[in-house]
C-alpha cells in the first residue's frame, strides 16, 4: 500500500474544461460514456493519465479515433502525442448493484445513487479525480420509467423524453465548474417535499426534498432547517445560493452523513427523516445541522474548494464551525457549546493523543477515506473559532469576505485561507499556522496567586504540546484564553473578561486592583482546544460551580468537581460525595438558571473520557467509580430528581426549554435508577408508556436497558412491535441493547448478530450494533478478551462489504497503550489478528498498522 505526501503534490498535467456524460441507468448493467476536453497544463510531454478503480475500459477515443493507451494498474494511461488539446471518449460498465463499497454509482433500497468524494468518481468512469481539476459537466441519462420516474443531476434539467424501450431520459447542466467529487446523479421512484426560497437579492430558488412516498410527512423538519440555513448564511455570511434549484435526497445506505453534491445533496435518511414518534430531541438537531452543513458547503467547499485532499479542513473545519455557530444562534448557544465540547473531548482528544493522531492539515496517508475524522472536522471547527475570537466577529467577517471573493471559482489551500483571514483582519497569524502542522492537544498549566496587600493578582500559564507519531518536538502554540477574575465571597466580577493569547512556553499576566481573594476564571467558553489543569484551593470549584457568568465555565467547575471524585474512586481512594452532591443539588434548585442548561450540566461524565485522564485505565475501576457516585447522587438527591422526572413537555415543542426539560428527565431517571433499580424500573416503565414522543420513550427504555425485571423485557418487545419495519428507529433498538451497562450485553450482542434485521451491508445497522457496544467501555473491555475478539470480527467480515465503514471500528481497539494488563495485550493481540488477515483493504490496513506502530 502506497503512502502519498503532501509534500509531493505537483499542478495536474492536463486540466479538463469540460465533462460529458451519457449514462445508460440500469442496476445490473449500466454503460457510462464519458467525453471529456482536455487540455494541456503547461510545457510538458507526460501523457494523460486517467484514474479508474474496479472498471475497464471498453473502448477508448482521441479526437474521434482509436486511441494509443495501456492500463497502469487501475489507471488508463493515453498517449495525445503533442497536441495541446483533445477530446477524449471512453466507455465503461458498472454494476451499481454489486457496488456494496457505497462508492461510486450503486444501489439503494431500489435507488440508483453516487457517492463520488473523495475518490468515487473513478468508480463510475476514468478521469483525472482529483479536486484540483474543475469542469463544466453536461449529463445524460436514460432508465427504465417505471422504475426510475425520477431522474436527478447537478444543477438544471435542460431536457427530457421518451424512450421507445420503456425507458426515459434526462440531461442536466451545471454551470459551475466543479472537481469530480461533487458529481452526482440518483434515480428512483421519489416524491417530493416542494417550497422555495427567496435569496436577498429576490432571486426565486426551488426547493425539494426527494424521498420515498412515505417517508413525506418526515421531511417537515428538514426543509424548516434548509431555509433557516439558507437565510442565516445571508445574514451572517452574506452568502447566496446561486443555482434556481436545490435538490436533497435521503438514501437508506451511506457510508457517511450527507454529501453537498452542487446543487444536489445526497443523504443518509437518519439525517433528513424526523417526526415526534421516531426522533429524538439529538435527532432533531443532527438534522438541523447536518442540513445546514452541507449548504454552507455551498460555497465553504464547492464554490471555493479544496486543492488536494491534505487541505480537506479547509472546507470540513470552516464548514462546522459555520454549522455549529447556526446551531448556536437557532437554539441555546450555551448548551450546544457544551455538546461540542463533549464531542470534541469524546472523540477529538482521544484521537489525538493515540496512535493515529494527525495535524489538521495531515502530512501523509494511505487511504483518504481514514482522515474524514474528528480532527479534520471538530478541531478544524476550533482552529476556526480561536481566529474568530483572536480577531473578534467584524475582522472576522472581513476576512471570510474576502477568502470567498478571491478563491472563488477555485481549488485552494489552508494557507490561502489563513492568508485571507491575515490580510482583512491584520492580526499576524503567522505562529498560529501552527493549528494546521502540529497534532496533539495543548496542555496548559494555570496558578493564580493574590497580594492581598498590594491588591495585585498574578496568573502564572505554562503550555506543553505532547509529542505524536511523527512528532517528537513541538513548539508553543497560540492558545486564546478567555479570562476573568471573579469574587471568591462577593461573586463579583473583578476583572472584566479577556482574552489572554499564551504564546510563549511560559508568561505571567498581572491584574491590578484585585481586592478580594479571586477566583480564576479561565478559558470561558472553551475559547482553546486544550487541556487546562488549574491549581485550585479547596472550595473553589463549589464557588465558580455557583458564581460563574460564563455559562460553560460554570459547567465545567460541575463537571471537574465529578471527576474530582471519579478519578479518586477510579484510584481506589475514599471518596467524599458531598460536594458534587450539594453542587448538583443546588444546580437542580437553582432558579436562576435555565432547564436546558441545567440538563447538560448534570450529565456524569462517561466511563471512556473519564479513563482519558487516567494515567492508565483499569475498566473495571472506573466502571465501578461512577456507578458509586451515580449511586450516591440518586440517593441524596431523590426528591430533587423525582420532582423534575415528573415534569413533562408536550412532545411537538422543540424549543430550548422543551427539550432541556425532557434531558433533565432523562438525567434523573437514570441517577434515581441508579440508586434504587426497582423504583427506576417502575418510573422508565411509566414514562415509556406514557411518552407522547421518541426522546422520552427512548430514555425510558435505555434505562429499562440497563435493568433486570420483566419491564426490560416487555418494554423491548413492545418498541420492536410498535415500530418493526421503521429502518431508522430499529437502528435505535439495536445500539440501545448494545449500549447497556449488563453483565450480559456481549451474549445479546452475539444474539442480535443473528437477528433477521441485522445486515452488515447497511452502514447504520453495522453502527447501531458493533459501533455502539465498541463504545459501551465496561461491556466492550469485558469478557476476558471476548469483547475485543467480537469487535474485530466486525471488523474483518464488514472489511469484505465495505472497507470504509470496516476502518471506521477499529479506533476503540487502537486505543490499547492506555490500558493495564491484561487488557493491552489481548487489545493488541486482536489488532495483529485483523492484520494477519489476507486481502485485507488498504482502509483497514492503515489503521490497524498505525494503531500497531
Ligand atoms: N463532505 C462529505 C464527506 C463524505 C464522505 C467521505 C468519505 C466517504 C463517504 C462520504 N460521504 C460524504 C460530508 C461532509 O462533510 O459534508
Ligand atoms: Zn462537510
Amino acid at each position: 500500500h502506497v503512502t502519498i505526501w503532501r509534500k509531493d503534490y505537483r499542478p495536474p498535467d492536463w486540466l479538463v474544461p469540460e465533462v460529458s456524460l451519457d449514462i445508460a441507468l440500469d442496476p445490473a448493467s449500466t454503460r457510462v460514456r464519458s467525453s471529456l476536453k482536455v487540455e494541456r497544463n503547461g510545457a510538458h510531454d507526460r501523457p494523460l493519465r486517467l484514474a479508474g478503480d474496479e472498471i475497464r475500459p471498453l473502448t477508448v477515443t482521441v479526437d474521434g479515433a482509436e486511441a494509443r493507451w495501456t492500463l497502469d494498474g487501475d489507471t488508463l494511461v493515453i498517449d495525445l502525442g503533442g497536441a495541446e488539446h483533445a477530446v477524449v471518449e471512453t466507455e465503461v460498465e458498472i454494476v451499481p448493484q454489486d457496488n456494496s463499497k457505497l462508492m461510486g454509482l450503486y444501489a439503494s433500497g431500489g435507488i440508483l445513487c453516487t457517492q463520488c468524494e473523495s475518490e468515487g468518481f473513478r468508480r463510475i468512469t476514468f478521469h483525472p479525480d482529483r479536486p484540483d481539476v474543475l469542469s463544466v459537466y453536461r449529463v445524460r441519462m436514460s432508465a427504465n420509467k417505471a422504475r426510475f420516474p425520477i431522474l436527478l443531476a447537478n444543477g438544471n434539467e435542460i431536457a427530457k423524453g421518451e424512450g421507445d424501450d420503456g425507458t426515459h431520459w434526462a440531461e442536466w447542466h451545471d454551470p459551475f465548474p466543479k472537481p469530480s467529487y461533487l458529481f452526482a446523479l440518483v434515480a428512483g421512484d421519489l416524491a417530493a417535499n416542494r417550497d422555495s426560497f427567496t435569496t436577498m437579492s429576490g432571486r426565486k430558488v426551488d426547493l425539494a426534498i426527494w424521498v420515498r412516498e412515505r417517508d413525506l410527512p418526515r421531511t417537515g423538519h428538514a426543509m424548516e432547517s434548509l431555509k433557516a440555513a439558507m437565510k442565516w448564511d445571508e445574514k451572517v455570511y452574506g452568502r447566496e445560493y446561486d443555482l434556481d434549484l436545490f435538490n436533497i435526497v435521503a438514501v437508506d445506505d451511506f457510508n457517511f452523513g450527507a454529501m453537498e453534491n452542487k446543487g444536489l445533496n445526497i443523504f443518509n435518511s437518519r439525517y433528513v427523516l424526523a417526526d415526534q414518534d421516531s426522533a429524538t430531541d439529538a435527532d432533531f438537531d443532527a438534522i438541523a445541522g447536518v442540513v445546514a452543513h452541507e449548504y454552507f458547503h455551498n460555497w465553504s467547499g464547492d464554490r471555493v474548494t479544496c486543492r488536494d485532499w491534505f487541505q480537506l479542513s479547509l472546507k470540513e473545519g470552516f464548514t462546522v464551525f459555520r454549522d455549529q455557530s447556526f446551531s448556536a444562534d437557532m437554539g441555546s448557544a450555551a448548551v450546544k457549546r457544551i455538546e461540542d465540547v463533549r464531542l470534541l473531548r469524546a472523540v477529538q482528544f482521544p484521537e489525538d493523543s493515540g496512535p493515529l493522531a494527525h495535524p489538521v492539515r495531515p502530512e501523509s496517508f494511505i487511504e483518504i477515506a481514514n482522515f474524514y475524522t474528528a480532527t479534520i472536522y471538530n478541531k478544524g471547527a476550533e482552529v476556526i473559532r480561536m481566529m474568530h475570537t483572536l480577531m473578534g466577529a467584524e475582522a472576522f467577517r472581513r476576512g471570510t469576505d474576502l477568502y470567498f471573493e478571491r478563491f472563488d471559482g477555485q481549488a485552494v489551500t489552508c494557507d490561502d485561507f489563513v492568508d485571507a483571514m491575515e490580510e482583512a483582519s491584520g492580526v499576524d497569524l503567522s505562529q498560529f499556522r501552527l493549528w494546521y502542522s502540529q497534532a496533539g492537544t495543548p496542555h496548559v498549566t494555570a496558578r493564580l496567586e493574590h497580594d492581598t496587600g498590594a491588591a495585585r493578582a498574578t496568573l502564572h500559564l505554562a503550555q506543553a504540546v505532547p509529542a505524536t507519531p511523527g512528532q517528537a518536538d513541538k513548539q508553543p502554540m497560540v492558545l486564546p484564553l478567555r479570562t476573568a477574575l471573579i469574587g471568591t465571597d462577593s461573586g463579583r466580577e473583578l476583572a472584566a473578561e479577556r482574552v489572554i493569547t499564551l504564546n510563549e512556553p511560559s508568561m505571567s499576566v498581572v491584574f491590578e486592583n484585585v481586592d478580594e481573594a479571586p477566583l480564576l476564571s479561565i478559558n470561558r467558553g472553551f475559547s482553546t482546544p486544550a487541556v487546562i489543569d488549574v491549581a485550585r484551593k479547596s472550595g473553589e470549584l463549589e464557588r465558580l460551580a455557583q458564581t460563574d457568568a460564563d455559562p460553560f465555565a460554570r459547567f465545567e467547575a460541575l463537571q471537574d468537581l465529578m471527576y474530582r471524585a471519579l478519578l479518586a474512586g477510579a484510584r481506589g481512594e475514599t471518596v467524599d460525595y458531598d460536594p458534587v452532591v450539594a453542587a448538583m443539588g443546588a444546580t437542580l434548585r437553582s432558579n436562576a438558571l435555565d432547564t436546558a442548561f441545567k440538563g447538560e450540566a448534570l450529565i456524569i461524565p462517561g466511563e471512556s473520557v473519564i479513563g482519558d485522564r487516567l494515567p492508565l485505565v483499569d475498566p473495571q475501576a472506573v466502571h465501578e467509580s461512577r456507578d458509586a457516585l451515580r449511586g450516591a447522587v440518586g440517593a441524596s438527591l431523590a426528591d430533587d430528581l423525582t420532582a423534575v422526572q415528573a415534569i413533562t413537555a408536550s412532545g411537538g415543542d422543540l424549543s430550548p426549554e422543551a427539550k432541556g426539560t425532557r434531558r433533565l428527565r432523562a438525567v434523573a431517571l437514570g441517577l434515581i435508577a441508579a440508586a434504587d433499580p426497582s423504583r427506576g424500573a417502575a418510573l422508565a416503565k411509566a414514562q415509556y408508556d406514557s411518552a407522547d414522543n421518541m426522546t422520552d420513550r427512548q430514555a425510558a427504555l435505555a434505562t429499562l436497558a440497563n435493568l433486570k425485571g420483566p419491564e426490560r423485557a416487555e418494554a423491548l418487545d413492545d418498541f420492536y412491535r410498535r415500530h418493526r419495519g421503521d429502518t431508522l428507529v430499529i437502528d435505535k433498538w439495536f445500539s440501545l441493547q448494545a449500549m447497556a451497562g449488563r453483565p450480559d450485553t456481549l451474549d445479546q450482542v452475539e444474539t442480535l448478530r443473528r437477528h433477521p434485521d441485522f445486515t452488515m451491508k447497511n452502514p447504520n445497522r453495522l453502527r447501531a450494533l458493533a459501533g455502539a457496544f465498541a463504545a459501551n467501555p465496561w461491556v466492550f473491555h469485558s469478557g476476558e478478551g471476548r469483547g475485543y475478539r467480537m469487535l474485530a470480527d466486525f471488523v474483518i467480515a464488514a472489511d469484505a462489504i465495505n472497507p470504509q465503514v470496516a476502518a471506521r471500528l477499529v479506533p476503540p481497539l487502537g486505543r490499547w497503550r492506555r490500558f493495564v494488563e491484561p487488557y493491552a495485550g489481548r487489545m493488541r493481540a486482536e489488532l495483529e489478528r485483523i492484520a494477519g488477515t489476507p486481502g485485507l483493504s488498504k482502509d483497514v490496513f492503515e489503521q490497524v498498522s498505525k494503531s500497531l506502530a
